[in-house]
């Protein structure tokens, strides 16, 4: 027999459902996290629309109680996993948007952070939108990126960093990039927590992304740049 107390996620309003996610994810339950994308996804949301107001927004609350200290790294890795696990599922739905293909992107979370679950976010906003996406994972050093970059031919370069202590290593790959006469091959973009514009701008990136909405459309932008930039050389 079940349980009086036992939640029906499918019974759920949208609004409970999300408010239900939020408190599922805080918890780490991975399955219940997975069943609520699906029936949000079932009930005509936009993979969009999911992602942000049922697990970017129930990731925020975790993140506000990891710096309070009242949630622990243990807990905020179980959260990680759930969060990741909605991700699997709009992951395809995002990436199915049938945009021509834009330009490619090598990106990685720097030297010394682990933290990726917004780079794989703006990885697969940007493949939806278009992009081919060369994903270095985790913990890379300078070589990783300037190394795969000249391999694949990439367009872009992004780099992600969550920790005050590891966004200063973007600087490095950019004047690793200025030491070797590769700097204006690339476009660079950084995004994560707690970067700004005045950052960005101060180790000579491209452009900082808020979030990765904002890294889609700088990327598109900032493409457009490049090609009117070669297609007038070319002119002569
Ligand atoms: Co960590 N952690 N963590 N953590 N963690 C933060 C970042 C922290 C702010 C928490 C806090 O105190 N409030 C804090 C950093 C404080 C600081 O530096 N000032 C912190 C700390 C201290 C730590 C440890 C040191 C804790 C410890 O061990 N004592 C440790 C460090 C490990 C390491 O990296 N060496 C650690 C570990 C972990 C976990 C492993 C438990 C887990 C990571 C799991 C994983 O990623 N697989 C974790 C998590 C989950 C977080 C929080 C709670 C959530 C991060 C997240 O996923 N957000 C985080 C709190 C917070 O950020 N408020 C925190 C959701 C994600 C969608 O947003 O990553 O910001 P975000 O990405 C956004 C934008 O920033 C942007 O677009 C994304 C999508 O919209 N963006 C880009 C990001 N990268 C981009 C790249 C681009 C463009 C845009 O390139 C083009």
């Amino acid at each position: 027999m079940a349980d009086d107390d036992e939640i029906i996620l499918s019974e759920l309003p949208d609004d409970e459902l999300v408010a239900q996610m939020h408190d599922d994810l805080y918890d780490g339950l991975k399955e219940e996290i997975e069943e609520g994308v699906n029936i949000l996804l079932e009930r005509g949301w936009e993979p969009y629309r999911v992602l942000t107001e049922a697990l970017v927004a129930g990731m925020k609350i975790v993140g506000d109680d990891f710096r309070d200290g009242i949630l622990f790294v243990p807990e905020v890795l179980l959260a990680a996993n759930a969060m990741k696990a909605g991700m699997a599922i709009l992951k395809p739905l995002l990436a199915e948007t049938g945009a021509p293909r834009v330009g490619k992107m090598v990106v990685g979370t720097v030297k010394g952070d682990i933290h990726d679950i917004g780079k794989n976010l703006v990885g697969m906003m940007m493949e939806g939108a278009g992009f081919e996406i060369v994903d270095l994972g985790i913990n890379n050093p300078v070589e990783n990126y300037l190394e795969t970059a000249k391999k694949e031919e990439a367009d872009i370069i992004g780099m992600s960093a969550l920790l005050t202590t590891t966004m200063p290593y973007m600087k490095v790959v950019i004047d690793t990039m200025i030491e070797q006469g590769i700097r204006e091959d690339y476009i660079v973009l950084v995004g994560g927590a707690p970067l700004n514009e005045d950052f960005a701008r101060a180790i000579g990136a491209d452009a900082y992304c808020r979030d990765a909405a904002v890294a889609v459309e700088t990327a598109k932008e900032l493409m457009a740049r490049k090609h009117n930039l070669l297609a007038a050389a070319a002119k002569g």
